[in-house]
């Protein structure tokens, strides 16, 4: 059955998604043009450019996409200057080998392949920037640093008093906004299956961040026999356990979507009582579900053919264990 499922009430892309596979298009071209709507309309600050600036007032880029028919996957990290950050990753899927560039490279390797180089600053970007420093640069990602970086913005150098505490983790929930990556997973009517993500990572993040969305298995993961799944939420703890890869396998033990994704989770909530995030996933039938954890409930977008518009369901999240 042909569907559509995104995170995030991103109805737009969903819906753009679904016009693409109804009329006769792939499951990767809805995908790319789908995320690519977030992309133009910086959906919840959370995607495309204008948002989320890093340390240094730069916003950069995660993104991939995965074709569940040949196991391809194209993905970009940190990428600059480039706005259509996943076409750029469909570009390294259809113009390299490899799997994954990132930074400057990346840019160049775009730049290459004919995409348009352009500041992902925006009045709001810098506006933003400019009162995280006002605020000392809270919050942000160092741990065990010189300045104390809870009061102090850096430069910083290590703290060879500290050993190593891991400090509690920087929350998601609190921040709203810093979490609505979009990553889709697609079925068109050929039943072949294709996902992706794409986002501007995490606010104020340490210069040169890569996060779990332009990585396989963690920000998306599709497998053409079994299903799709993708993920949101807190992406330096998430990629730590590749969670999409464990939906769509325990899928594959037989497991409904729902039950995949809450057992996808629950290594993560047993190192990380403090996370948060979510993951949906839908089998090769078009059946479908999500988890989420440290957020109250999540919300993802569906468009499948018993629906005449893109709806938004909402699925409560496990007990927080802490
Ligand atoms: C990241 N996972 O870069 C992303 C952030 C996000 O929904 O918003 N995810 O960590």
């Amino acid at each position: 059955m042909p569907m559509v499922i995104n995170t995030w009430p991103f109805t737009n892309a969903t819906a753009k998604a679904w016009s693409v596979i109804t009329s006769g298009g792939s499951s990767l071209d809805a995908v790319e043009q789908g995320c690519t709507v977030c992309e133009e309309q910086q959906s919840d600050g959370s995607v495309g450019f204008g948002n989320h600036p890093d340390e240094n007032g730069e916003t950069t880029l995660d993104a991939m996409i995965m074709d569940g028919v040949t196991h391809d996957v194209g993905s970009v990290g940190c990428l600059r200057r480039i706005k259509s950050a996943i076409s750029v990753a469909r570009a390294v899927m259809n113009y390299t080998k490899h799997t994954l560039l990132v930074g400057e490279l990346a840019t160049q390797f775009a730049k290459e392949m004919g995409f348009k180089e352009e500041t992902l600053s925006t009045n709001t970007s810098i506006e933003e920037w400019k009162q995280w420093k006002a605020r000392k640069c809270q919050p942000n990602f160092r741990q065990n640093v010189v300045p104390d970086p809870q009061s102090s913005c850096g430069p910083y150098k290590p703290d060879s008093s500290n050993s190593f505490e891991q400090q509690p983790r920087y929350n998601m929930q609190v921040n709203q906004g810093n979490h609505d990556t979009i990553g889709m997973i697609v079925i068109d009517s050929a039943g072949n299956i294709a996902g992706g993500t794409t986002t501007n990572g995490a606010n104020h993040k340490v210069p040169g961040r890569v996060g779990d969305s332009p990585i396989t298995g963690s920000g998306c993961y599709v497998d053409n026999d079994v299903g799709g799944a993708a993920a949101t939420g807190d992406g330096d703890v998430m990629m730590r356990f590749l969670p999409s890869l464990r939906a769509v396998e325990n899928m594959n033990q037989g497991m409904s979507p729902s039950s995949a994704c809450e057992q996808a989770l629950a290594p993560i909530i047993k190192f990380y009582p403090d996370f948060s995030g979510a993951v949906i996933a839908a089998s090769k039938k078009g059946i479908y579900g999500a988890a989420c954890y440290g957020f109250q409930s999540f919300h993802y977008s569906v468009y499948h053919p018993a629906l005449l518009s893109p709806q938004v369901e909402e699925t409560p999240c496990m007990k927080k264990v802490k």
